[in-house]
């Protein structure tokens, strides 16, 4: 890992349907990320949010692809501060923000590097504006990186170089139609629960790790509704069956010890649901394991 460890929020809900998760980055903070990332000997710098505009009487535009062009203009913007943050030795931190944020962080760290993927999630995220059954751009988010469908011919989208059989999704649990049939015919690298279930959190993380690497280190994309919901309630999309507070951890602390981490990201917390920032407060903590905190 590369350092300082720069914060960068996004406060943004346009990839989502529920207001709230424009909040995550101020509970985040409130749960004291900076002072958890100091307290293992880092020195994080924090750069503040990326201005969104006010999302209340915004026409959503088509109904495949909502607030395109607003996500259009966040992505691109938080792909510049990514890009200038790791050409400057650092290591970016994002706080979302929904999952759409991710389109912008992959095209910023693939910019002139060669990167893995671990995207960890109940989701695959890897629905186009054809097979999308909500139109919200969150659920299409690791498609539009990889340049599926129109997401081809979108070069604010499509993260150049960024190979799929060097992604890894892990603890998916919840796709639609269309994504279980794009995601069989692709490269992309899916753990299932099933596969959790089977042979146990740190032995799949391992594999994904290997999936992952072999370039320049790897971004680390989580999506909180990866964790059971009982655990993690601040989310838009709760989907029961997720890994419990433990395997989490020791999912992020296998990330830290097995992988080299190039900038990572937390998305999807929405502190409008959330239980007393529960999900803030694990935010923080995983971010914490990611990025190396030892017990011992
Ligand atoms: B998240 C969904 F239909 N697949 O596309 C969709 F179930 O970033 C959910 O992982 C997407 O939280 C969830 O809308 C996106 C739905
Ligand atoms: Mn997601
Ligand atoms: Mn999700
Ligand atoms: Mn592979």
């Amino acid at each position: 890992m590369n350092e300082p460890v720069r914060i960068l929020g996004v406060p943004t809900d346009y990839g989502a349907s529920r207001r709230g998760v424009d909040m995550g980055p101020s509970a985040i903070r409130y749960a004291e990320l900076g002072a958890a990332l100091r307290a293992m000997g880092l020195e994080p710098t924090d750069a503040g949010d990326l201005s969104v505009p006010r999302a209340e009487g915004r026409d959503p535009g088509r109904a495949d692809a909502k607030y395109l062009p607003v996500v259009e203009s966040v992505c691109t913007r938080l792909a510049d501060r990514v890009r200038e943050t790791l050409s400057a030795g650092g290591t970016p931190l994002v706080l979302g923000g929904d999952h759409s944020i991710a389109i912008g962080s992959l095209a910023g760290a693939t910019h002139d590097a060669d990167v893995g993927v671990l995207w960890f999630d109940a989701h695959g995220d890897f629905n186009t504006p054809t097979t999308t059954p909500s139109g919200n751009v969150h659920g299409m988010a690791l498609a539009a990186a990889l340049g599926r469908g129109e997401f081809g011919e979108l070069d604010w989208a499509r993260a150049p170089g960024l190979d799929p059989s060097r992604v890894a999704l892990v603890g998916v649990r919840d796709l639609d139609a269309g994504e279980q049939a794009a995601l069989r015919g692709s490269d992309v690298h899916a753990y299932t629960m099933s596969d959790i279930d089977d042979r146990g959190v740190t032995a799949v993380v391992a594999d994904a790790v290997d999936a992952a690497s072999g370039g320049d280190g790897v971004h680390v994309s989580l999506d909180l509704d990866w964790l059971e919901p009982t655990e993690a309630p601040g989310v838009g999309t709760p989907v029961r069956g997720g890994v419990t507070y433990r395997e989490a951890h020791a999912a992020l602390e296998r990330v830290a010890t097995d992988a080299t981490v190039r900038s990572l990201e937390l998305v999807e917390v929405n502190p409008i649901l959330d239980d007393h920032n529960a999900t803030g407060e694990l935010a923080v903590e995983l971010a914490a394991s990611a990025l190396g905190k030892r017990i011992l």
